[in-house]
């Protein structure tokens, strides 16, 4: 391909997740225009393609975690645990790109290198790893938020004698912890999810914990079969109640706040949560994201809880000293997370204390002159979130403006969907968009409906390219701090949120927190004031030249 000719095609969508697939679905199939998806993995799926560390399931319920656009589907398709694994979400993205037909579009193995804006032909011209060469009219990235791997730099990892791995590019093939002596550097969602499955064959792990977390029990259990059709009766209810909540989940925060009620019965409520399990825990008040003093009473009682379970009192004192209000960092869920820590074969490194100095060729070498011998090193540390994947990619807009240079100071988008001098190309849950906040496939789809229908008034109106108003986009990137600020959010100063897990990002919080239903009504009103913020351009190109 590295010398052929470039393929024409109206639209190129990059990756092939929840996003892409669901992008291509509507561009082909509901407006008839040719696509392209140019996707790096072998297979489709996304971050399920590339997320297969020991553990790694969704956080969202299954009934909820699932496209909601066809109901044939719906009730198709079968979910088989609270909470849906890896696997099983793999072979449902699978289901879903031989169900609608998607494949025969889908370009594997094409990493997307750069993608260049071309004002004169109006065209996007994007290059792939092997050389192939597409132009588009429309350019959409599906590239997801969490996508590009955060391998921290700690001098001598290339020296390190043993294997090392990092969770979101995690082996096909599996890796077997038998025997084995393994470091896990991480205690975000995923570290929480692997290691109490690494813990089951290992010979020894050790946790190495820069920042504690709290975590409140998943509760994971197969679907009996009165949930399942409970869930197929009611698709139109549980869509209609995903749409009017904050993240997307099919529940409503509680309408009381935390200092309302008596310590007693407020005890009740989160003993009761922490019963039931899950994400539902942060809306048993809906202050909890608002108010710090009810905050704190959710942080001390996560806090006696970790303390409750975890029998060594020196233990249980590291991993309960959370310096952040509860949920400002993104909230885990678990099975068997702090129990874990009462195993002969799992000890925790508090890195607060003894950050690491290097890697050896035998492990891990602590500030206290430890070296912990390591057979294997996993490394949970997380993603460069929301605009690494979109940086890495090398996307240059009008005048030669690459996107480094536009978001030097951080991002800067007009709804997450768009950006000043980048004509054309939409971002699916990009910075500015309520994304990470919330349950993803339901943003996903508004993001993708939204999209397909400006397109379709674009080719309806005989518009040839669209872009915001650089006007708009700092009144939406003041309205997206704004949000932030609003909340308690902002204060955990080392969040992913803020950009902050990764070494020289601009600190600013880039998911917009103004909540899910609140965002899809904005989105509604700008397209239907005809696009509100945004500047159509009808000219020709005759007439633009
Ligand atoms: P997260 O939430 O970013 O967690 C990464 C963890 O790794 C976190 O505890 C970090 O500590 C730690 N980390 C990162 N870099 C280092 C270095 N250099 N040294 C020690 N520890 C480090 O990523 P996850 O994959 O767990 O979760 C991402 C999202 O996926 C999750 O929120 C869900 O939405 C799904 P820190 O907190 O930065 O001090």
């Amino acid at each position: 391909p590295a010398t052929g000719p470039e393929t024409h095609v109206d639209a190129i969508v990059i990756g092939a997740g929840f996003a892409g697939l669901y992008q291509l679905l509507c561009l082909r199939d509901r407006l008839g225009l040719s696509v392209q998806v140019l996707e790096a993995g072998d297979g489709v799926g996304g971050t399920w393609y590339w997320n297969r560390y020991p553990g790694a399931r969704c956080d969202s319920e299954s009934h909820s975690y699932a496209f909601y656009f066809d109901e044939a589907l719906l009730q198709d398709w079968n979910w088989s645990e609270r909470y849906p694994g890896q696997a099983e979400i793999l072979r449902y993205l699978n289901h879903v790109a031989d169900r609608f037909d998607l494949r025969r579009n889908i370009r594997l193995n094409a990493r997307v290198m750069a993608a260049e804006y071309d004002e004169a032909a109006n065209l996007w011209h994007v290059r792939t790893e092997d050389g192939a060469r597409y132009g588009a009219t429309y350019l959409i990235t599906a590239v997801g938020c969490l996508s590009a791997a955060n391998i921290p730099q700690i001098p001598g990892l290339s020296d390190f004698a043993g294997q090392w791995y990092h969770t979101g590019l995690w082996p096909h093939e599996g890796v077997d912890f038998t025997g084995k002596r393994v470091g896990m550097v991480g205690t975000g969602s995923t570290g929480i999810q692997a290691a109490p499955v690494i813990a089951q064959t290992a010979e020894h792990l050790t946790v190495f914990q820069r920042t504690a977390n709290y975590s409140i029990p998943a509760r994971n259990a197969p679907l009996t079969e009165d949930f399942k059709r409970w869930a197929k009766s009611h698709t139109a209810e549980i869509r209609g109640l995903m749409h009017a909540s904050t993240n997307g989940h099919p529940f409503l925060m509680e309408d009381r706040s935390a200092l309302d009620v008596s310590d007693a019965e407020r005890e009740k409520i989160y003993e009761d949560a922490w019963a039931y399990g899950g994400l539902r825990f942060r809306a048993a008040f809906r202050d909890l994201l608002t108010s710090k003093a009810s905050n704190d009473t959710a942080a001390a009682f996560l806090r006696a809880q970790i303390r409750k379970v975890v029998k060594d009192p020196r233990t249980a004192a590291i991993l309960a000293n959370i310096d952040h209000p509860f949920a400002t960092k993104r909230p885990p869920i678990d099975s068997d997370y702090f129990e874990t820590f009462n195993r002969d074969n799992v000890s925790l490194v508090d890195l607060r204390a003894t950050p690491i100095e290097r890697i050896t060729p035998a492990g891990i070498l602590t500030a206290d002159g430890t070296e912990h011998p390591l057979d294997i090193i996993v490394f949970a540390t997380g993603f460069d979130a929301m605009t690494g994947p979109l940086l890495r990619i090398g996307i240059t807009g009008r005048d030669g403006l690459s996107l480094q240079e536009a978001w030097r100071e951080g991002p800067k988008t007009y709804l997450g969907l768009q950006m000043a001098g980048f004509p054309n190309l939409f971002t699916i849950t990009g910075p500015g968009s309520p994304s990470v906040l919330t349950n993803m496939p339901v943003c996903i789809e508004q993001h993708v409906e939204w999209i397909t229908a400006c397109i379709a008034h674009l080719r309806a109106q005989g518009v040839a390219r669209i872009e915001p108003d650089p006007v708009a986009v700092d009144r939406w990137v003041a309205h997206v701090n704004d949000a932030a600020n609003a909340t308690l959010l902002p204060q955990a100063g080392h969040s992913w949120y803020l950009g902050a897990n990764v070494p020289g990002k601009p600190r600013v919080f880039m998911p917009y927190a103004g909540g899910m239903a609140r965002y899809r009504a904005i989105c509604a009103d700008v397209a239907a004031r005809g696009y509100d913020g945004f500047v159509l351009d009808s000219r020709t190109l005759e007439t633009a030249h």
